[in-house]
């Protein structure tokens, strides 16, 4: 892989760094974690590390299994959220299971892709082996060196996250018979604000809030763009696989919610059963399990990059919060930039 040729891709791709606010967000993002920039994917122009483009064929020909379970976001739209309520619901509440840590029995697919090699080799070298605790090494070694191989070897069935665009799916992912698959969307300046957070904590981003919305609304952050991204999986809705459903659903209406993902997983539950995931899945308790809050991640990346930010992977879990913090110009730059984008009847009557 470390002799991969750039100069003759597997898919089509330019620099991000070609744009202004592009070079800003890679000037931006921690070295450590990005040090082979960032580029634009494909026809979609999906903005991903440049490691992807080693990874795209092992993505495409990924062969799935007819049972496995996926849950597809753009990131923080409520992914962990949907995975352990999806989890919980297939394995018909084995909360003794559940214990295991998220990352674990519910792995994020393409995360290989995201680090470079060399961020790979420093997490071998530096992390893991200072992991005193060796059960938390076992658990997160195959999660950090090689998403890949560890999807591949999940027992049945297999539960797997990914924030690819639809687009950029493995090819057996994208047809009537393909695994089943559920999307959650989340409104857009609540994705902005909560992945700004994210970026800092886990990634060491150095830029301002500012700038983030700047690379939001212009598609230059990660897995932007945001609106070709919900897009192409709002154009597959109804196929009969396919799950689409919406943060905001799931704050205002969380039973509604579980019944439906149950039904669409063919999957029967009391109304007792109803009740008591709501309660295992209600922010507070989530914030507090240490299987699903990603504390010991948060405190990796942390050790990675060397910078602290005020925050959790569990931050406020509410609808709106971009309204703690963004200033009306930035509101301003997000309005113009729905308006132009927004897709009727996601978020629009
Ligand atoms: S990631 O990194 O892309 O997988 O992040 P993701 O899980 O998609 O999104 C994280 C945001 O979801 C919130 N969250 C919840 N909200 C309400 N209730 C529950 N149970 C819950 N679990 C996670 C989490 O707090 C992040 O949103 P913000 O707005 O940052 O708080």
């Amino acid at each position: 892989m470390a002799d991969f040729d750039f100069s003759n891709p597997p898919i089509d791709f330019s620099e991000l760094s070609d744009s202004s606010v592009g070079k800003k967000w890679e000037q931006h993002c921690h070295k450590v974690f990005y040090d082979e920039g960032w580029v634009r994917l494909g026809k979609i122009k999906a903005c991903f590390a440049r490691n992807y483009v080693r990874y795209y064929e092992r993505i495409r020909d990924f062969q799935t299994q007819p049972d496995d379970i996926w849950v597809s976001s753009f990131p923080k739209c409520g992914t962990t959220w949907t995975q352990e309520m999806v989890y919980c619901i297939a394995t018909d509440l084995d909360f003794e299971a559940a214990k295991i840590g998220l990352q674990k029995r519910f792995p994020y697919f393409e995360l290989r892709a995201n680090w470079s090699p060399n961020l790979t080799k420093i997490i071998a070298d530096n992390v893991l082996k200072s992991n005193n605790n060796s059960s938390t090494e076992d658990e997160n070694k195959s999660f950090f060196l090689n998403s890949f191989d560890l999807v591949d070897h999940l027992e049945r069935p297999r539960f797997i996250k990914t924030h690819l665009h639809y687009s950029l799916l493995p090819t057996a992912m994208k047809n009537e018979q393909s695994p089943k698959m559920i999307y959650v969307a989340r409104n857009p300046k609540d994705a902005c604000i909560s992945l700004y957070h994210h970026f800092c904590l886990m990634d060491g981003y150095g830029g301002s809030l500012e700038d983030f919305v700047d690379a939001f609304v212009q598609d230059t952050v990660f897995c932007g763009p945001y609106w070709t991204h919900v897009r192409e999986y709002w154009e597959i809705r109804d196929r009969p696989n396919v799950l689409f459903i919406k943060y905001e659903d799931m704050k205002k209406d969380l039973p509604s919610v579980i019944r439906q993902t149950a039904n669409f997983l063919g999957v029967t539950l009391t109304e007792e059963k109803v009740e008591r995931l709501t309660e295992h899945l209600s922010f507070e308790s989530m914030r507090k399990n240490p299987a699903v809050n990603y504390e010991d991640i948060v405190c990796n990346m942390r050790s990675l990059h060397g910078t602290f930010h005020e925050s959790k992977f569990m931050r406020k879990g509410k609808v709106d919060s971009w309204k703690d913090e963004m200033t009306p110009e930035m509101v301003a730059k997000l309005d113009a930039w729905v308006a132009k984008n927004k897709i009727m009847g996601l978020y629009e009557k």
